[in-house]
């Protein structure tokens, strides 16, 4: 029986390397020593050791035959394991989280290669088989502010994406995945580094990762497959604009392709309570290759002809739409019913009588309006039509883009995941924009589909965007990631039944944080009003029953998982930012006056 090679190493320390039934082990500073394993096995052993020039102690005579285990491993399944204190390595990062990750140095990483050896770090809690052949690609697109309106979630009856319809079909659906904060630079910061909000202290649509000292240095996901020798490249918008620096845009992917601007018309189509020109909806531009998304879907696809050879590649394709401005041409629009036809989004009269004052600090002064303006402009059931028909339209490009991958015969060796950032509110709770900590701005869509995943399996189950990290990791049999603070989806990925503990959760600004599982809904803001919301019997969050006494253990349990130490803001907060200083409430920097709110 082929020993625990994990075991073997807490116990022996020093490096273990395995030649099929056969462990080659070095306590530190001292010679190697071969235990175990065939003929055949030890022939491989000291292929290896004279390529390195190892001294090993060998077995003086040869196993008898019957030694040799039927099937025993190929080369290609030998391992060597590392322990963290080995001589033979340099360098643990001064990486994030307190997690320290350990690289081998170049030579013995090449030689490594070199003899056919796969590398496992000792750290590794996840010391699954190593994927036969080829590492599979990735394909991860994101969305901009797409919520759950989408034809497999049923978040709206009238939306059409049968491209995500499809592709849910043919992998697994997350239907109750949460971002970890409702806005853009936090979020999809989140996301690639592995990070809280709470633990990187980015809430705001500024600072980016790289002016953060607690993320200055982490090696986000792209960067932790580029070191295990994926192709990367970049179209669209993938991290927020302009978070990353011009100069090191490199470092982050090896290709950072084309990132166009949504087309702006020469006045706005919709006279705002915001001047901002973004803040507009409507039939624009009238072609569909003047859209940001059509031609980051055309530059993807470019890239798809023409991929470094005998790479695995890694490639990411941000789209901006549903995000305002909500622009499609008018072959979208009459996809749709009249405005006077479209359905409105259940939103219930008083609906914030029972929410705390608080919760308008959130989104205290946003260029997205209210509903009480748009009911007043007469701009509600157009808006909602303009942003059915905008998301059908990034839909229809992110068709395309699955289309190229199928055309280039790389669908069967590549994982997809599609995730949107946050939600977006269309009205419910008076408001427009994501700025809450409500469903309609934390729910989003996320399915994975490719080697490794359901074929059109559902999961119910709690999801965060920050499981994204290791769950990419893993299915793609890279050495798990220390230091990150998601959890690997693999498991619901093979059966959506397969249980989880963890909740969604969701923080906007420091000290405001929402718990999210399958059947509830807990908030607590930053002066300790709350909110708890029981899904199975009120999905639109209507009735806030924290105040009743039956549900007083469900409220402690689900309060267990709130952030306990949430950073501050990081130096350089700015946009979207809420914070108090000397008891003052601020919101981007200017003292809150009740007399100013907007509702
Ligand atoms: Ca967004
Ligand atoms: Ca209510």
């Amino acid at each position: 029986m082929k020993p625990n090679l994990l075991a073997l190493l807490r116990r022996e320390g020093g490096i273990v390397a395995s030649f099929g039934a056969a462990n080659l082990i070095r306590h530190r500073g001292g010679r190697w020593e071969l235990r175990g394993g065939a003929p055949t096995d030890h022939a491989a052993a000291r292929e290896w050791c004279s390529l390195f020039r190892h001294e090993a102690t060998f077995p003086s005579a040869p196993l008898p035959a019957a030694a040799e285990q039927p099937g025993a491993p190929n080369a290609a399944h030998n391992r060597i394991l590392v322990a963290d204190d080995d001589p033979t390595l340099k360098h643990p990062n001064e990486e994030q989280a307190g997690g320290k990750e350990f690289r081998p140095n170049r030579r013995l990483a090449r030689g490594l290669l070199g003899a056919g050896l796969i590398l496992v770090l000792a750290q590794s809690n996840a010391l699954g088989p190593a994927p036969a052949g080829p590492k599979p690609n990735v394909l991860f697109i994101v969305i901009d502010d797409l919520n759950d309106w989408v034809g497999c979630l049923a978040g709206h009856p009238q939306a059409q994406t049968p491209n995500l319809d499809r592709l849910a079909a043919s992998g697994t659906l997350f239907r109750n995945a949460h971002c970890q904060s409702p806005l853009c630079n936090s979020s999809r910061s989140s996301v690639l580094t592995g990070l809280r909000p709470t633990t990187m202290g980015i809430y705001g649509l500024a600072p980016g990762i790289r002016d953060v000292p607690r993320t200055r240095k982490c090696v986000t996901l792209p960067q932790y497959f580029a070191q295990h020798g994926y192709f990367t490249a970049a179209f669209g918008k993938v991290f927020h604009d302009l978070s990353i620096p011009l100069r090191m845009r490199t470092s982050e992917f090896n290709l950072w392709g084309r990132s166009p601007g949504m087309p702006l018309p020469k006045d706005k189509l919709v006279d705002t309570p915001s001047a901002i020109r973004f803040m507009d909806w409507g039939v624009y531009p009238t072609d569909d290759h003047d859209q940001a998304d059509w031609k980051t879907a055309d530059a993807a696809i470019a890239q798809m002809k023409s991929l470094p050879p005998g790479k695995p590649f890694f490639l990411a394709v941000g789209f901006r739409l549903p995000h305002v401005p909500c622009f499609a041409s008018q072959k979208w629009f009459d996809r749709f019913p009249p405005e006077d036809q479209v359905i409105l989004p259940p939103v219930k009269d008083g609906d914030r009588d029972d929410v705390p004052e608080f919760a308008w600090r959130l989104h205290w002064k946003v260029p997205d309006p209210r509903l009480s303006w748009l009911k007043q402009a007469g701009q509600w059931q157009p808006l909602v039509r303009a942003y059915l028909a905008s998301t059908a339209f990034m839909d229809s490009q992110i068709g395309r883009v699955l289309d190229a991958l199928n055309a280039a015969g790389r669908q069967e060796n590549t994982i997809i995941v599609v995730w949107s950032d946050n939600g977006w509110h269309l009205g419910e709770k008076g408001i427009t924009g994501k700025c809450s900590l409500w469903d309609r701005s934390t729910h989003v869509p996320l399915i994975f589909a490719g080697p490794g995943t359901g074929r059109g399996t559902q999961c119910s189950q709690p999801a965060e965007l920050l499981d994204i990290y290791p769950t990419l990791v893993e299915l793609c049999g890279l050495p798990a990631k220390k230091g990150i603070e998601g959890h690997t989806l693999v498991p619901q990925l093979k059966d959506p039944c397969a249980p989880r503990p963890w909740p969604a959760i969701t923080t906007l600004n420091q000290g405001n944080d929402s718990v999210r599982t399958e059947h509830w809904r807990y908030i607590r803001y930053a002066d300790r009003s709350e909110e708890l919301y029981d899904h199975r019997n009120d999905p639109n969050e209507w009735t806030n029953v924290v105040a009743d006494a039956k549900f007083s253990a469900t409220r402690l349990q689900l309060a267990r998982w709130l952030p306990r130490s949430p950073a501050p803001p990081a130096p350089g907060s700015s946009e979207r930012v809420l914070a108090k200083n000397k008891g003052v409430w601020l919101w981007e920097g200017r003292p809150i006056r009740p007399a100013e709110k907007v509702d």
